[in-house]
């Protein structure tokens, strides 16, 4: 499906500053490795430095929790550009699945209408926030033949097994190492399995975490035709398949969420591992903090949103929401509120009479060289923030331009 248009983004002066994150797996902040390239595709090609995001399920409107996520790899993104790469961006939309069908039976309406709907409205806020598009932005219902292909691999390699009623599952023993990506205890990896889309309870399976790769019809629910026997896909294999199919079986970069450390991101490495028998997915799993609204983590079912659209329209500028989210660290679990919109708000304004003096060139290239330093370290946003404020001018819009580049906020 298409994604959303691309904005400006300045060049950056400076010396490239190689990139660091965190990684979920290593359990240490450690060099992205930019020799995993995402193959294929023709803009960029070989050269391109590999990274997928975990995209939305379309079946209420995306808030600032949902956004947030997105601009911390709009800010991988804009830093590898920076640095001279190419990146082979790739993001699913999850438009089959159980919450999007009981949504819209709740609501009288198609589950197919509802969802192009939110993805209409979530390319909109990407847009209105200036966040980089995927280059291949993909559907579930668009992947169906991938996937099933991926599935029959996975049976083929005995890393999955048949169930009644058509339904295939993997075994989380097809991979020597299944874990790794998660580090966690088995009591954790059940609660979190049970507490996030997985079926414990499922009478039959080999053991309670196998994950479902392919649920088989039943009445009232769409399917596919397919060599496994009609039925529809299954979560984490979905972006498996759409994963590697694009970026290679090796690539830089898996993100989303911290809610899909476990078990999303462990089982959709695990399914790719086994399907092509390779040791790891990808170089870095990353994740961001869960946001709140004061105090309580943002949730459809507490009705305690903010949406983007909603701030724009009431006259919020997108340079000041992106402010607002990065004043804290991508990493933590944070708050956003009226407050934290109004100081960044201030800052935006401070900045701007600051950056309208003329500052000594090398006092501005160092500035430049600092604001790079510190976001090339594990996307260091609360220390890039605070040095723009002790900025002392611009110089050829070059602190301007950097600003931008890096930060996707308008200064000039
Ligand atoms: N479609 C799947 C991924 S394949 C999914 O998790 N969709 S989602 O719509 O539920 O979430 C989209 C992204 O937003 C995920 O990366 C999720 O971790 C992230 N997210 C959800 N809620 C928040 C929140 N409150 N703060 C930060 N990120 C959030
Ligand atoms: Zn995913």
């Amino acid at each position: 499906m298409h994604s959303w248009p691309h904005p400006f983004v300045p060049a950056v002066s400076g010396a490239p500053v190689p990139l660091a994150l965190y990684d979920t797996a290593d359990q240490a902040v450690k060099p992205v490795d930019t020799s995993l390239r995402g193959g294929g595709g023709e803009v960029g090609g070989e050269g391109s430095v590999g990274m997928y995001v975990c995209g939305i399920t379309p079946y209420d409107s995306t808030h600032l929790g949902h956004a947030a996520t997105y601009l911390a790899f709009d800010l991988v993104y804009r830093q590898l550009l920076a640095n001279g790469h190419q990146v082979h961006y790739v993001q699913n939309v999850t438009d089959v699945d159980d919450p999007l069908f009981e949504r819209a039976e709740r609501d009288g309406v198609d589950w197919r209408e509802l969802g192009t709907s939110q993805i209409d409205l979530f390319r909109s806020d990407m847009e209105a926030l200036s966040v980089i598009p995927p280059r291949e932005y993909v559907g579930a219902m668009e992947a169906v033949d991938e996937i099933v292909e991926m599935v029959g691999q996975l049976l083929d390699a005995g890393a999955a097994y048949r169930l009644d009623h058509g339904d295939i599952y993997a075994s989380i023993e097809a991979t020597r190492h299944f874990g790794y990506e998660s580090n966690l205890d088995r009591a954790t990896m059940e609660a979190f399995f049970a507490e996030r889309g997985g079926d414990p309870e499922r009478p039959g399976k080999r053991d309670p975490l196998d994950a479902l790769l392919w649920r088989g019809h039943r009445e009232g629910e769409p399917a596919w035709d397919s060599p496994l026997g009609p039925g529809r896909p299954g979560w984490h294999v979905e972006c498996s398949a759409i994963a590697t199919n694009r970026l290679g079986t090796r690539f830089a970069i898996q993100g989303g969420g911290s809610d899909l450390a476990f078990p999303h991101h462990e089982f959709s490495a695990a399914h790719a591992e086994a399907a092509h028998g390779i040791e790891r997915m990808a170089g870095h799993y990353v994740h961001t903090g869960m946001i709140a609204l004061d105090g309580v983590k943002m949730s459809k079912s507490l009705g305690n949103l903010v949406f983007v659209h909603k701030l724009t329209e009431a006259g919020h500028e997108p340079s000041a929401i992106r402010l607002a989210v990065f004043e804290g660290h991508y990493r933590q679990d944070r708050d956003f509120s009226d407050a934290a919109l109004e100081r960044a708000e201030q800052r935006l304004a401070a900045w701007r009479l600051n950056l309208a003096r003329e500052a000594g060139e090398e006092r501005v290239r160092s500035d430049v060289d600092r604001l790079r330093r510190a976001l090339a370290n594990d996307l260091d946003t609360p220390s890039a923030l605070s040095l723009i404020d002790a900025s002392e001018g611009d110089h050829n819009g070059l602190l301007a331009a950097a600003i931008e580049g890096l930060l996707g906020v308008r200064v000039a």
